[in-house]
């Protein structure tokens, strides 16, 4: 790391103690910055850096709630309102048990540089809660999303902080979310939140954008190479919303996935996944990949020791959750001839898996430029909602595929330009800091 960077990140771990997440995250970002601060000191002077490491604003508030049996529960919920130089602050709502202050700060400062690399006007921020959706009924995650909204309603608005989802948080989620902030404010505020249904102020293609979006990158990379999908063998870990539309979208390019997984084990269906089957489960029935083995029947097999990097494969989408893809996966994919992987989810790999991929000649792209095509996406529904208009699924699709080829292209150029040529770390991280640091910049010490 630049040496006038080490203080900064020295800082970063003194005032955010425990938040092991949150100083991988930075550390990621600023290890690329050295040959920018090097060419541009009025970042210095202007302390961009050590602002950009520290939220605009933290919120964090109990979350009662009533379950079934009418006992009381408690939780906690938190916003992160990380940076706003580019828009309002944009990004998801993580239910999950493992969401604490450091993984939501992760990912709200991963989601500034995201943003800023789709081109669109949006500020980086997520939230969350520690409770878990699994095994609750309707009306207990109704409950739980309406206390949720109720406190946190008094810091959103269209021009403000507009939410989404993010694991745990889907289409019902987010319709509950909506319906209670609409009774509070007593407003119709479609730009609020992204990620509403199609019937009232959703985008066509912002469910399918996360996964469609991340196989739109990696079309680009193997396009770069004069290659394709075409007869490539894909694994895909998770089985929730991008898992599922990466899996649709490799199928239609030509691809096979022949495996994914949820956190009990992965599946390995060397026909390919049955997406139909996949998707009836997890959404029809919120049910398990073991559920899927058992309707599947043939010659897929569930495990539940080892890891769904064992399986051997050309192209690795990890899209379930941080740090899923430690040194030994790395190692593991390497000797099984893996050439391409990239990230779906947020930080899946950890520091270890990065280097290892460098170290063996595969090509790495991270989450914040390859899965950017879920918040772009929501980004185009607030355009529609903006003007009161609703676009087809085509158009969409076709802005969506735009987008993810103008990042690429992007992160390409940015490495060339900053002495790193191929490197898409390098190039996703300069590109998206350069355009928030010249804002914040442009906008004075506040
Ligand atoms: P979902 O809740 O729809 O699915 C999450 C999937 O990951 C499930 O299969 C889940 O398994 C698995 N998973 C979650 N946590 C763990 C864990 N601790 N260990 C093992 N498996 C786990 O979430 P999404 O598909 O929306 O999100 C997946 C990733 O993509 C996240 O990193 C998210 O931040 C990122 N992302 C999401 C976007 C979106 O638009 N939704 C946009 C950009 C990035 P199980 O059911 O067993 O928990
Ligand atoms: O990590 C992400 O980019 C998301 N969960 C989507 C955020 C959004 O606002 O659509």
């Amino acid at each position: 790391m630049d040496e006038q960077l080490v203080d900064i990140f020295d800082e970063v771990i003194a005032r955010n103690p425990g938040e092991t997440e949150f100083h991988q995250a930075v550390r990621e970002v600023l290890e690329s910055l050295g040959p920018v601060v090097a060419k541009h000191p009025e970042y210095a002077h202007g302390e961009v850096i050590r602002r950009l490491c520290e939220p605009e604003r933290q919120i964090i508030f109990r979350v009662p709630w009533m379950d079934d049996d009418a006992r009381v529960q408690v939780n906690r919920g938190f916003r992160v309102e990380f940076n706003s130089a580019l828009g309002p602050y944009k990004g998801g709502l993580r239910f999950h048990p493992s969401v604490y202050l450091g993984i939501v700060k992760f990912l709200g400062f991963e989601q500034i540089f995201k943003n800023s690399l789709t081109g669109l006007p949006i500020g980086g921020g997520k939230g969350g809660s520690d409770f878990d959706p699994k095994g609750r009924t309707d009306a207990e995650v109704m409950r739980f999303c309406q206390s949720f909204m109720t406190e946190l309603y008094r810091h959103l608005g269209e021009y403000t902080d507009v939410p989404a989802g993010d694991i745990g948080v889907g289409g019902r989620e987010i319709g509950y979310l909506f319906g209670q902030y609409k009774r509070i404010t007593n407003r119709y505020e479609s730009g609020v939140l992204t990620g509403k249904g199609l019937g009232w102020g959703g985008s066509q293609v912002r469910t399918e954008a996360t996964g469609y979006g991340t196989v739109f990158f990696v079309r680009e990379m193997l396009a770069a190479s004069g290659s394709s999908f075409e007869g490539k063998k894909v694994v895909v870990s998770g089985s929730g919303n991008v898992a599922i539309f990466a899996i649709d979208k490799v199928h239609e390019l030509g691809g096979t996935v022949v495996a994914c997984s949820d956190s009990n084990g992965y599946v390995v269906d060397p026909a390919g996944i049955d997406l139909e089957l996949l998707k009836q489960i997890k959404n029809g029935q919120r049910g398990r990949m073991t559920d899927y083995v058992q309707q599947r029947g043939g010659q897929a097999k569930h495990f539940e020791e080892g890891s769904i990097w064992d399986v051997p494969c050309d192209i690795a989408l990890p899209c379930a959750t941080q740090n899923e893809l430690n040194g030994a996966d790395a190692q593991t994919l390497a000797s099984n001839g893996c050439e391409i992987v990239a990230e779906g989810a947020n930080m899946p790999s950890t520091p270890d898996a990065i280097r290892i991929f460098g170290e063996a000649g595969m090509r790495f792209a991270p989450g914040k430029a390859v899965n950017a095509g879920g918040v772009a996406t929501s980004a185009l529904e607030m355009q529609q909602n903006a003007s009161r208009d609703t676009w087809s699924f085509e158009y969409t699709e076709q802005r969506l595929s735009e987008i993810m080829t103008s990042i690429h292209h992007r992160c390409l150029v940015t490495a060339d330009t900053y002495g790193a040529p191929g490197n898409y770390v390098a190039g996703a991280n300069i590109a998206g800091f350069t355009q928030v640091a010249e804002a914040m910049l442009s906008q004075g010490v506040i």
